[in-house]
């Protein structure tokens, strides 16, 4: 029985809750993916939206070089009329996921469309080896989670996401940019053991995986002849204080040493 908890499903927007066998999933596993969990009209909007900017192929990056496994088009506009509702949306399913017994509510940190353009390509994309999320966060406390929506139909062969089913539990296993030439997997060899991947998965457009920040996840190489268009929404908890540390991925120039964060730069949303 599919049975839908209530994560105040406003009847205006066109979004389904998240369901009791999905927050089971969540917790067990450490991520969980939403079947259509984006209506099919919104996920039309989401890629045009990126394909103006960043071409029909997804090879113009606003941040060229910046990463070696994705293009990455930062958004940054939680009170889009656009953007913001589906913030918002992602900000309530993951009160729902992380349950507010021991979490004070969820803050928006980020917005991006990654395009993974296939390997062959001169400017092609490898492998997002296996890395955990938390270390480079810059927060000085987990239960932040990214929503990863899917804006086409993927195989694994568009270099789809993996996951280590529990590896949440395992600890912090460090930083990516440790591992020199390898991944977290040869830092910590024996977790694949404890912790079974869960294979590159197969989507659907308007499907959406949400990874704990304590989740161990890859996604592989795109060895299809098109790009791989995704849109991802990085979430911390409401109570995150800056630990100081600079970041890779966004500006902390607003932020004071253990303290919460400017509402205006980062919202509560859920
Ligand atoms: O999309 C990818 O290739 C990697 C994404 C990722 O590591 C993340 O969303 O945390
Ligand atoms: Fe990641």
């Amino acid at each position: 029985m599919v049975t839908t908890t209530a994560t105040s499903n406003n009847s205006a927007e066109p979004f389904r809750s998240v369901t009791a066998e999905e927050i089971a999933h969540y917790k067990s596993h450490g991520w969980v993916r939403l079947k259509r969990f984006l209506p099919q009209a919104t996920v039309d909007v989401l890629l045009s939206y990126a394909k103006e900017r960043m071409g029909e192929d997804g090879a113009t990056s606003a941040n060229p070089g910046k990463f070696s496994f994705f293009n990455s088009l930062a958004v940054q506009q939680p009170h889009h009329p656009l953007f913001g509702p589906i913030i918002r949306h992602f900000g309530k399913s993951a009160v729902a996921l992380r349950d507010l017994k021991v979490s004070p509510g969820i803050r928006y940190f980020k917005d991006s469309f990654g395009v993974k353009l296939p390997s062959n390509r001169a400017d092609g994309h490898g492998r997002s080896d296996w890395h955990q999320d938390f270390a480079a966060q810059v927060s000085d406390r987990s239960g932040g989670m990214v929503f990863w929506s899917a804006l086409i139909d993927m195989t694994p062969d568009k270099g789809t996401m993996a996951f280590l089913d529990g590896s949440h539990r395992h600890g912090v296993m460090g930083d990516y940019r440790t591992y020199g030439e390898g991944n977290l997997l040869d830092a910590y060899p024996g977790l694949i053991e404890e912790c079974p991947s869960s294979g590159y998965l197969t989507l659907s457009a308007g499907d959406v995986t949400v990874h704990s920040d304590m989740c161990v996840h890859s996604a592989g190489k795109n060895v299809s002849d098109g790009p791989r268009w995704t849109y991802l929404v990085q979430l911390n908890p409401a109570d995150a204080r800056w630990t100081g540390a600079p970041s890779v991925s966004f500006d902390t120039s607003s932020l004071t040493l253990l303290n919460t964060l400017d509402e205006e730069r980062f919202p509560t949303v859920g």
